[in-house]
């Protein structure tokens, strides 16, 4: 048992068999034990990283208390299911592609609630990626600070030589601050809060692909966010806002009310009236021209959802009611992009991102969200744009952009020869579709708007 205290790699794994034996985990597999290994290590590092947790635990320590903490604090953190173990769904989230900030606000080295003394802000950027047009990544960064400007009083002012507050700048590794990236995916930019010297600094891995669109990751996303950071924002838990930690394609304009209230409260408002909502106000229900986010049928309900509100359309209400989706499902984010009920299974699902849970009734089901790459999408997909089961087949259909792919629910997989264009199979929408639902056999298909 000396062994548990040795720093040496080999014999913490004999150590991590032995426990993982000790532990009561099913007979295991060579293969099984090794892939256990390299979550924990994986783990770890995550929670390093990004928790705080403590340098040079040492053997036994690496899956004791304080680990388990860490992992609780980290589901926490992103809503998950709070156990403090290394299920699919933490480790899901460990996987993801994220800002290289830590979330735990007390990991960084400088005093929190650091701010610009004034609102003019010089930036500079001294290199540029290859990925893209060098116009495009002068684009992205303008817009991404005007994100920024637009809600507070700061002025973005761009030089192109010497210092500036803002240093923007693409690296890989080691790319001079001690703090390297680690090639394609995993850590994708970091930046460094207000202050002198690095204060301020926002660097891109040049290891990613870098895109004006949903292809690779977004610079002007990924920029939005990190100069959030580099004017004194931390990480947000709110799944829907900019600040959140892990990358989700998404357009319009980034910013939610969370974010909008972090940055007025260093900065304050802008004073000019070119002000951005948020989001828009409650929708009113008799404009014409309104369109929804999703629908679905819930036990004879039928369920709207529209920007932060969901309305309950009742045969025996003579008014639709109108509730805020936070005030009933605080972990859900307030855009929902589609939704579905299973009428069979008594279970609607709501897809968010990257992310869909499960209701029973109102009552949200344990162990969501899950990412809807778990029902067979690729990776590539960042979000549903609608979704409808079809009572008839027992299949579900998926819409992603210009294309439909349909889900087996009796087998749970997704059925070969998908996707299928939209355009081909549902002849004269030819464009993304906004809500589906099903009645009576006829499929409506709402189109979907630009925002
Ligand atoms: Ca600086
Ligand atoms: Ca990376
Ligand atoms: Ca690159
Ligand atoms: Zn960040
Ligand atoms: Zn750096």
């Amino acid at each position: 048992m000396i062994a548990v205290f040795t720093d040496n790699m080999g014999i913490t794994v004999i150590i991590f068999l032995l426990i993982i034996a000790h532990s009561g985990a099913a007979p295991f597999s060579r293969e099984q034990s090794q892939k256990e290994i390299d979550e924990w290590l994986l783990a770890e590092k995550y929670l390093r990283r990004f928790y705080n947790l403590p340098n040079g635990l040492r053997g036994v320590e690496k899956t004791s208390d304080v680990m388990r903490q860490k992992i609780r604090e980290m589901q926490a953190f992103f809503g998950l299911q709070v156990t403090g173990n290394l299920d699919t769904n933490t480790l899901g989230v460990m996987h993801t592609p994220r800002c290289g900030v830590p979330d735990v606000g007390e990991y960084n080295l400088f005093p929190r609630n650091l701010k610009w003394p004034t609102t003019n802000v010089t930036f500079r950027i001294t290199n540029y990626t290859p990925d893209m047009e060098k116009s495009d990544v002068d684009r992205a960064i303008h817009n991404a600070l005007s994100v920024w400007s637009d809600v507070t009083p700061l002025k973005f002012k761009k030089v192109y030589d010497g210092i500036a507050d803002i240093m923007i700048s693409f690296g890989a590794k080691e790319h001079g601050d001690f703090n390297p990236f680690d090639g394609p995916n995993g850590l994708l930019a970091h930046a460094y809060p207000p202050g002198v010297g690095m204060g301020g600094d926002t660097h891109f891995d040049e290891d990613e692909t870098w895109s004006n669109d949903s292809a690779g990751y977004n610079l002007f996303l990924v920029a939005s966010h990190e100069f959030g950071h580099a004017l004194g924002l931390s990480h947000s838990s709110d799944p829907g806002a900019l600040m959140f930690p892990v990358y989700s394609y998404s357009n319009g304009f980034p910013l939610s009310e969370d974010d909008i209230s972090g940055i007025q409260a260093l900065y304050g408002k802008n004073p000019n009236s070119r002000k951005r909502k948020p989001k828009p106000d409650a929708p009113n229900k008799c404009d014409p021209e309104l369109t929804f986010d999703a629908a679905t049928e819930l036990r004879g309900e039928t369920i709207f959802f529209k920007d932060r509100f969901y309305w309950r359309l009742h045969p025996q209400l003579p008014e639709p009611d109108q509730t805020l989706i936070k005030s009933t499902w605080p972990s859900i984010p307030s855009r929902v992009n589609a939704a579905y009920e299973n009428p069979e299974k008594d279970l609607v699902f709501i897809f968010s991102g990257i992310r869909m849970w499960a209701l029973n009734g109102y009552t949200l089901v344990e162990g969501y969200p899950k990412y809807i790459h778990k029902l067979g999408l690729p990776k590539s997909i960042r979000k549903v744009d609608a979704a409808v089961y079809i009572r008839d087949t027992g299949k579900t259909l998926l819409f992603t952009d210009e294309d439909y792919w349909s889900y087996d629910e009796s087998h749970s997989v997704m059925d070969k020869g998908y996707p299928r264009s939209i355009e081909d199979d549902f002849p004269g929408i030819g464009e993304e579709v906004d809500a589906v639902t099903y009645h009576d056999g006829t499929l409506s298909l709402n189109l979907f708007q630009n925002r």
